[in-house]
């Protein structure tokens, strides 16, 4: 998942989405009379895909699978109907941020108004007036491209505060502001919390020997093997240059010490392949594990024994487990 956002927050930035049009969006017209729908259909699909359905019932299942960039909404259907449509596209996640367009006819303006309070963004009345439903089908297809848009780069940029650039794996900083939360739960429900940190064996050794730039390709693929042999509610971080967190809830120091030795195991087993060379360079790690002890101890002392254990493995001769 990481790896994907990372991905995503290095694109350069989108400019068509600016510079946007508004043609050639998808709407759904949602309007039980045939005259009229027909009509706006065939305006409407000079510029954009069109899809009508009678039936606001059925819109709403349309509108909620449909990826739209606009609905279009005739408030004189019976009953109300049509204002319950909007009412619904608002309160539904996958429809929330679908602009509306409502159009009625005049007798029925007192519907618009009640439309415009629970979220419709713009309204027609009827007689509709071709170049004018263009514009305005337009302008809130921009619109929302636009704050999609916005919308986009916020989630990129949060992600990027919490995302290691070059592994992928979160950060230092998201690690520390959850861990606190992970060993709350788990002391509330009575459930163990491991913890182990890795660090790379004579790291700088392989930063002399073969460059930097295979370093950090051997901190990428480390990552990627750190990230195979955890499940996904287990937390992996890049804690420093060359050292990692691994958190796992609901796991006890027996389990957590057999998946502690398997990583182990796999990273001494298969050397690591760097980009520049045919050599494939031999990478052991050392791992210091430990559990929450008591419900309320602090963060700070569980990450303190597991690197004091850390520090036992390294001392004991390296590319072992201490727990
Ligand atoms: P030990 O077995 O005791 O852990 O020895 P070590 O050489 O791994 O430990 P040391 O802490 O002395 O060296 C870590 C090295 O990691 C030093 C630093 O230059 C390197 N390093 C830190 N961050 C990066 C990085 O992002 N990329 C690369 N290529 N090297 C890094
Ligand atoms: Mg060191
Ligand atoms: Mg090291
Ligand atoms: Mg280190």
């Amino acid at each position: 998942r990481a790896i994907t956002s990372l991905e995503i927050g290095m694109q350069a930035p989108e400019r068509s989405a600016i510079a946007d049009t508004g043609k050639g969006g998808r709407i759904l017209l949602v309007d039980d009379r045939q005259s009229s729908y027909e009509r706006l259909a065939t305006i409407l699909a000079a510029e954009h895909t069109i899809d009508v359905e009678p039936n606001p019932t059925e819109a709403l299942f349309h509108a909620a699978e449909g990826n739209y960039d606009l609905l279009i909404v005739s408030l004189d259907l019976n009953n109300f109907d049509g204002l319950r449509l909007c009412s619904q596209a608002r309160s539904l996640e996958r429809t929330r941020h679908v602009p509306i367009l409502a159009i009625a006819e005049p007798e029925n303006s007192t519907r618009l108004l009640r439309g415009l309070e629970i979220g419709v963004n713009d309204y027609l009345l009827r007689p509709i007036d071709k170049t004018e439903l263009l514009a305005r089908a337009r302008t809130q297809i921009r619109r929302r491209r636009y704050t999609d848009h916005l919308r986009d780069n916020v989630q990129n940029s949060i992600e990027m505060a919490i995302t290691d650039a070059l592994t992928g794996l979160h950060n230092r900083r998201y690690m520390e502001s959850h861990l606190a939360t992970l060993a709350e739960q788990a002391a509330t429900r009575g459930k163990p919390l491991a913890l182990m940190i890795l660090d790379i064996d004579y790291f700088k050794s392989i930063n002399d020997n073969y460059g930097h730039d295979a370093g950090d390709d051997v901190l990428r693929e480390f990552a990627v093997r750190v990230r195979k042999s955890i499940r996904g509610i287990d937390l992996a971080c890049r804690y420093g240059g060359e050292e990692f967190v691994i958190v796992m809830p609901e796991t006890d120091l027996h389990v957590a010490g057999m998946v502690a030795e398997r990583l182990r195991r796999s990273i001494a087993g298969e050397p690591f392949a760097i980009h520049k060379g045919a050599k494939r360079i031999e990478v052991t790690i050392s791992i210091g594990l430990t559990t929450l002890e008591h419900k309320g101890e602090a963060v700070a002392d569980v990450l303190k024994r597991a690197d004091t254990a850390l520090y036992r493995a390294k001392h004991d001769g390296r590319n072992r487990v201490v727990s």
